[in-house]
């Protein structure tokens, strides 16, 4: 198995808990067997997310110590958005909380009731605020996004030839395109430059704004470099000035590839949307020059940013991702393919062909791999899903899958050695683990906080 060697060393370590699986049996039980509601100290490798779990460098912590508290114009601000036109080519900057902070901000000049945003795939919390705005979320992916053993290499791309039909169907009601890089929900699937430009091009004719989600832009240029003909010899930094330049803003997450533990923010191109969203950004996020945000916490970022373009990293950081899929496939465990950028997806319904939609065979995998590792990872399946909202049946989704998400510059290829081990056993011996029903069923987000017994 091939091992990319980590361009760093480690310089501050945080001491975990083992447990005993006795201990971590009482856990899971005082916790609904929902990861969710586990308290991290009960967890030794924590696969939940990859945002805003990674480590800082030594570069950002020194940069926290000149954090300018000013409440209007902070120093650490002008350096993020600099950084920020300097990087993606975006003038104007709003600092927000988190990713979610910039698209309430977006969504609210941007959307009203009626509307429809088509984008490759939506996030969690970029549909639900469309939906809020009572606009639909429209995914328009390419097909080979929903097959899991498909090894297109830019699963993310979108289906142009839907994305023309929409527009010349529904051109009034499409206040804006968006594309989301990588595709979190699709398995961390890259989007080809290819198909941002022509995404770009298409939305120019039709007179729309194009707007990326970039929580994982550098990943994806990654890809592009990797994958895309023409791109090889380009530096990181060069492929994610062109991804940026077809767009006229972005919303970000700075807790995925600006390497932060909280951060986010909304960049645009056009001064007037700027202004627009100042007002917006004051009502919900704070002044416009901080965002919800420390001065310190802005330098961060900025420092950030410009880590994350750093070749070598992301060679290791997906090279740790592809190390663990590799493990598995050897191990014939079936898992989402080709590798993404973040995450290792098990396909539960092939890893457990004979447990019952109804009792929930990739949740019912998230306890046990706890329990068989004290590893925490999180279900993208019918749990998730829901119900149905006029038929309130339970929406068996088209895929059940288990993210093993891995968050930056913190475990090891031992850690990884553990999961692929705990994964491993639980595949062999399919019986360790156990269909799930309800005890305790929320409204809505049911997964964050629902309660679940053995059937
Ligand atoms: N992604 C994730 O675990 C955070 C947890 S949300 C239950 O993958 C994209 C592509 C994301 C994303 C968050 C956000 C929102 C926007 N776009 O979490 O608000 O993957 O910073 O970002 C999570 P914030």
């Amino acid at each position: 198995m091939k091992i990319v060697p980590p361009p760093y060393r480690i310089k501050v370590v945080e001491p975990l808990e083992m447990t005993t699986r006795a201990e971590r049996e009482a856990y899971l039980e005082e916790a609904g067997y929902n990861p969710f509601l586990l308290p991290s100290k009960a967890v030794y490798i924590d696969l939940l997310t990859d945002s805003g779990t990674g480590s800082m460098s030594d570069n950002q912590w020194a940069g926290m110590m000149i954090g300018d508290e000013a409440y209007a114009g902070s120093n650490n601000f002008y350096h993020l958005q600099e950084t920020i036109e300097e990087i993606m080519g975006f003038r104007y900057v709003i600092p927000t909380h988190q990713g979610r902070g910039a698209e309430n901000i977006l969504f609210t000049v941007m959307l009203k009731e009626g509307d429809i945003v088509p984008n490759n795939m939506h996030f969690d919390t970029t549909k639900a605020h469309v939906q809020y705005r009572k606009a639909k979320a429209l995914d328009l992916v390419i097909d080979e996004a929903y097959d899991p053993s498909s090894q297109h290499p830019f699963k993310g791309d979108m289906n142009t030839e839907k994305l023309r039909e929409v527009l010349t169907r529904d051109g009034d009601r499409i206040p804006l395109v968006m594309m989301t890089v990588t595709c979190n929900s699709g398995g961390g699937q890259p989007v080809s430059m290819a198909n941002l430009r022509e995404v770009s091009e298409i939305a120019k004719a039709f007179g729309k704004p194009l707007y990326i989600d970039s929580a994982r832009f550098a990943e994806n240029a990654y890809f592009i470099k990797l994958r895309e003909e023409g791109y090889q010899d380009k530096a990181i930094a060069e492929i994610v000035k062109e991804m940026f330049s077809y767009a006229d803003g972005a919303t970000m997450s700075g807790k995925k590839d600006a390497l932060v533990n909280i951060g986010g923010f909304a960049a645009f191109k056009d001064e007037e949307m700027y202004r627009k969203s100042t007002v917006w950004a004051v009502f919900f996020e704070g002044f416009p020059t901080y965002g919800g945000l420390a001065g310190r916490d802005l330098e961060a970022m900025a420092r950030g940013l410009k880590e994350v373009l750093d070749f070598d990293y992301l060679a290791y950081r997906t090279g740790q991702i592809k190390y663990l899929a590799d493990r598995l496939l050897e191990a014939g465990v079936p898992i989402m393919e080709p590798a993404g950028g973040h995450a290792v997806y098990l396909d539960a319904l092939r890893f457990l062909p004979d447990m019952p939609r109804e009792h929930f065979p990739a949740f019912a995998l998230t306890s046990a791999l706890y329990l068989e590792g004290g590893i925490r990872a999180v279900e993208i399946g019918s749990v998730l899903a829901g119900r149905d909202q006029e038929t309130n049946e339970n929406v068996y989704s088209s895929l059940e899958l288990v993210r093993l998400t891995i968050p930056r510059r913190t475990y090891t290829e031992r850690h990884l050695d553990a999961i692929a081990d705990a994964v491993i056993s639980l595949y062999q011996n399919p019986t360790r683990v156990k269909g799930l029903k309800f005890i305790y069923e929320p409204p809505v987000l049911r997964h964050f906080t629902a309660r679940f017994n053995y059937v």
